[in-house]
């Protein structure tokens, strides 16, 4: 087993999955407007130091993906950041693309940017502690869109980034984000998020990627949030598992998805059926962001000391999440 295929299944063994606490600082601050805390670092450091030290990190989280701030922070014990999480058995890693700017060519449309200086930034995070990494690539719906343009040069920077990873002994996530937003139906969703992960795929191969060394973080097959046709629980999960099935080599070690808007418990029940109809050999697990923090986040917003509350409310989704990704979870267990 190569050094990197051993850090991917080390990530996503035993139902355990990935924490995504990326947020930039820009969407951070969102995150605290919303709950009336002020964004300073200190802030952001309490609350997510709160989550990495949570006893379910041991359990539940095989990774845990920072953003540049953070890897760079003290805890208030003393250690780094990184050295916290390694010290739960859960694996640093590390947000490196520098966000989604507008695609020239083609101005409704984003291209994710990041590539210059990557060697360097990485070499630095490796030193840091971080042993995988993640670069999200995102693409609108419509009549129009995605369109080839932002489909090739997305798939094409994803496999750029890929490459300086592997070079440096680091696990990519790969992840390519159709929105959820938009009124398409769920076919049109199945059929662009098709398209574009294979496209991601012809370009990591061109890129000589070691595929067993690679998640893949990709979206739920659902239709938009404005649709009036939409689809649920059973329907998405065999509609999810019927594109990875078709779009992704089966070299590739494990999918993590990530929840993309949906609600906390919607995100749980759909891996929970994806996992019940998985027939693929892939791991089918979860990188979620909002589906992981936000009650947490609600409740630590009340009083930042309470430690135990927050935590207890996290502990509680990184379980039901862990549970759903090995198709172990069932309604009741929310109570
Ligand atoms: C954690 O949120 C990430 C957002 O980063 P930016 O602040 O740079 O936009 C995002 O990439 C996240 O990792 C994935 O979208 C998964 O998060 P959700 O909330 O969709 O599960």
């Amino acid at each position: 087993m190569s050094e990197l295929n051993s850090i991917a299944l080390k990530i996503l063994s035993d139902g355990k999955g990935i924490l995504a606490a990326d947020e930039s600082t820009a969407t951070m601050t969102k995150r605290l407007d919303s709950v009336k805390i002020p964004s300073t670092p200190e802030n952001r450091l309490n609350f997510r130091e709160t989550l990495f030290s949570s006893s379910s990190m041991a359990e539940c989280i095989g990774g845990v993906i920072l953003y540049d701030e953070t890897i760079k922070q003290q805890s208030s014990k003393g250690k780094t950041i990184p050295e916290l999480i390694i010290s739960s058995k859960s694996i640093p890693g590390i947000k490196v693309d520098t966000g989604a700017k507008q695609l020239a060519g083609s101005t409704e449309e984003k291209i994710t940017e990041g590539l210059d200086g990557l060697r360097e930034r990485l070499k630095e995070y490796y030193k840091l502690g971080a042993r995988f990494t993640k670069w999200r690539g995102v693409y609108n719906i419509s009549r129009d869109y995605p369109s080839k343009l932002s489909i090739y040069s997305n798939a094409h920077a994803l496999a750029r980034y890929a490459a300086i990873v592997q070079e440096i002994n680091m696990v990519p996530i790969v992840e390519p984000e159709v929105l959820m937003s938009g009124d398409h139906s769920a076919e049109d969703c199945y059929n662009k998020t098709s398209e574009v992960i294979e496209k991601c795929f012809e370009e990591l191969i061109l890129h000589k990627i070691d595929l067993r060394g690679v998640i893949l973080k990709p979206n739920m097959i659902l239709a938009g949030t404005d649709s009036k046709n939409k689809i649920e629980g059973e329907d998405v999960a065999k509609l999810t598992v019927k594109c990875l099935k078709k779009s992704v080599p089966s070299e590739v070690p494990g999918i993590a998805f990530l929840s993309g808007g949906q609600t906390e418990i919607e995100s749980t029940e759909n891996l929970n059926l994806i996992n019940k109809y998985n027939d693929t050999k892939f791991i089918m697990s979860y990188s979620y962001g909002r589906a992981l923090q936000q009650s947490a986040l609600k409740k630590w917003s009340k009083n930042i000391k309470d430690i135990d509350s927050t935590q207890k409310v996290f502990n509680h989704r990184a379980k039901m999440n862990t549970l759903a990704a090995q198709g172990k979870w069932s309604r009741d267990l929310e109570n």
